[in-house]
């Protein structure tokens, strides 16, 4: 077999169902089989769009994503696709093209050393130097994409090793000397954390995007449920235990609930499940949960103990671990904790004020008229905490979000390739003005691909969390982030919406859609939210809801970057 056909064979035997990507020189040999192979291939319109289509698609559901790129600028444009899945665990595999194997090195016309370039946003890379190594290389590819902390593996094929042959067939499984995950928690260990729970007074449970990797949400919910402890999330955790239940504290951190920091800064014992003590979450290691005793249950070894110290680790599958521990506890007396709880809940829930449109008011429209039942994808900013704050996640997959590098550019291809891997399914992606540009093209694929996206534009006229960020920080310094001071004409900027009442800005994001083949409706007023979205989800097309929103508006409660989860900022007063 060719070297490209084993690629497709290795695509048939992995089950991959649909591939993104987009062609070149260097990667030509592949796409001719890929013509005859019946296989499901999606054109994306740059191959950034085709890296985070292939992780939406992978977060969407649990299977791993797929994207191909030609050499040199092909490849590296899928670089931050890749880097975006590698901060947040995504199991990926990157096909790339090179220049053929005796040209590499001699800078050779659209040459890069991709697999020098990526190795530190891989999980592990491999430029194919052997045409008889290629069967067994795209097995352990798939296999360590999809296994322990899963993660994008690139496979960069030189052109002479897409055309030369080998005998060696595609394995049925993989033997790796040095990567072998261990996925049972020592069972000691788990007995000492279920004896550490059972005697905590103000327990709270930490979860994180590790819960929902490893399909651990029902035993989440039903550890916290048997002992009583309240459970608050990550932003990749939001989904993994249902925001609608009595003991979810929604999530903590910088743009966190009030409550939810409040519980961690005064639990006697957190525990940790599949999440990181990122900085956005902890503020201040030092002052971080100061009175904590803390398990800490991971797949990822090298997690344990980055950040803050840990009195119990258990290494090993949040799933099993989980289910293990279920068997070893019994119910908690957290009464008197849970009720604090609820006093802080009442006193501080997460609210907004009046004035214009607000976004957080459109985000609860959708939840109301989606009851959770929506895939929701964000780009990065004021946007995604909204969306993280305002909408209701009650099961796993519906939050889909690129946390770890904060990608602006990331929620449409996302979406699309979310779409792609689960057809039926209503799919958003909530945008700011700012972000949605970064990737616009994909509409064109969306529509061409009949995935009907529904694409929610917050616009204020700014980079609204930077703007934030120089308002409270900067004196209000707005340096380069209103997007809508100057347009072509000048100073004054361009107005084309005054039946809207809308501030000036480029572009006109209706006629983008229209220009793009989809369609959209510009919206203003809290009266045409309802209408607007019910059109949308109605519609089986893809569609944008471009939103006027106040421009003033920011995210709180806010803990400023270095500073403990005591000192939230709450309001601008
Ligand atoms: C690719 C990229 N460039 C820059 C940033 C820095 N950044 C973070 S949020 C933000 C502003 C986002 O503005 P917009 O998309 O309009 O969303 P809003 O905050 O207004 O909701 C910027 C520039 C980033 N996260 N990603």
């Amino acid at each position: 077999m060719k070297g490209a056909e084993i690629l497709i064979e290795s695509f048939r035997k992995e089950k991959v169902d649909v591939v993104f990507g987009y062609p070149g020189g260097s990667v030509l040999d592949i796409f001719d089989i890929i013509y005859k192979s019946g296989l499901r291939f999606i054109l994306t319109r740059h191959e950034q769009g085709a890296a985070h289509a292939a992780d939406g698609y992978a977060r969407a559901t649990g299977k791993t994503g797929v994207c191909i790129a030609t050499s040199g600028p092909g490849a590296t444009n899928l670089v931050t696709g890749i880097a975006t899945a590698y901060m947040d665990s995504v199991p990926m595999v990157a096909i790339t093209g090179q220049v053929p194997t005796r040209m590499i090195g001699n800078d050779a016309f659209q040459e890069a050393d991709i697999t020098g370039i990526t190795r530190p946003i891989t999980k592990h890379n491999y430029l194919v130097k052997d045409i008889d190594e290629l069967p067994r290389i795209l097995k352990e590819a798939f296999y360590i994409a999809n296994t322990g902390r899963p993660g994008p593996v690139l496979v960069d094929i030189p052109k002479d090793i897409q055309n030369a042959s080998t005998d060696n067939k595609y394995p049925d499984s993989v033997e790796m000397r040095g990567y072998k995950p261990n996925y049972e928690g020592h069972i000691q260990q788990i007995k000492k954390a279920a004896e550490m729970i059972m005697a905590a007074q103000r327990p709270v449970i930490y979860a994180g995007g590790g819960v929902i990797i490893s399909n651990g949400s029902e035993e989440l919910t039903k550890l916290a449920g048997k002992a009583g402890i309240p459970v608050t999330t990550t932003l990749l955790g939001l989904g993994s235990f249902p925001s609608t239940d009595d003991l979810s504290l929604g999530m903590l951190g910088m743009h966190g609930t009030k409550y939810a920091n409040l519980a961690v800064q005064d639990t006697d014992l957190l525990i940790a499940v599949g999440a990181r003590f990122d900085d956005r979450v902890t503020g201040k290691v030092s002052e971080f949960a100061p009175h904590a005793k803390v398990i800490h249950i991971d797949i990822d070894p090298t997690s344990i103990r980055k950040n803050v110290n840990v009195d119990i680790p258990v290494v090993g599958d949040v799933k099993k671990v989980l289910a293990e521990l279920i068997k070893n506890i019994k119910k908690c007396d957290t009464q008197p904790w849970l009720k604090k709880i609820a006093g802080w809940k009442k006193e501080y829930p997460l609210s907004y004020g009046k004035g214009g449109l607000k976004p957080q008011f459109v985000i609860e429209k959708i939840y109301e008229l989606t009851r959770g039942d929506a895939i929701i994808t964000t780009e990065v900013g004021q946007n995604q905490m909204w969306a993280a704050q305002f909408y209701k996640y009650t099961r796993p997959r519906t939050f889909l979000s690129s946390g770890g590098l904060g990608t602006m550019g990331y929620g449409l291809p996302a979406a699309m390739g979310a779409q792609a891997g689960c057809p039926g399914k209503l799919v958003f992606d909530i945008a700011g003005d700012g972000s949605i540009q970064m990737n616009i093209q994909e509409l064109t694929t969306c529509v061409l691909n009949k995935l009907p996206v529904k694409i929610i534009i917050l616009n204020n006229g700014c980079l609204g969390m930077v703007r934030q960020w120089q308002e409270l920080f900067y004196g209000g310094r707005y340096s380069s982030t209103i997007l809508n001071s100057k347009g072509p004409d000048g100073e004054k900027g361009i107005t084309f919406c005054e039946e809207n009442k809308c501030h000036p800005y480029l572009p006109d994001f209706i006629k983008l859609a229209g220009a793009f083949g989809a369609e959209g409706v510009r919206i203003s007023k809290d009266s045409e939210v309802i209408p607007a979205l019910k059109k949308a989800i109605e519609s089986d097309k893809t569609y944008i809801i471009e939103c006027i929103v106040d421009p003033e508006e920011n995210v709180f409660p806010m803990v400023p970057a270095g500073a403990s989860l005591n000192e939230m900022i709450e309001s601008m007063a």
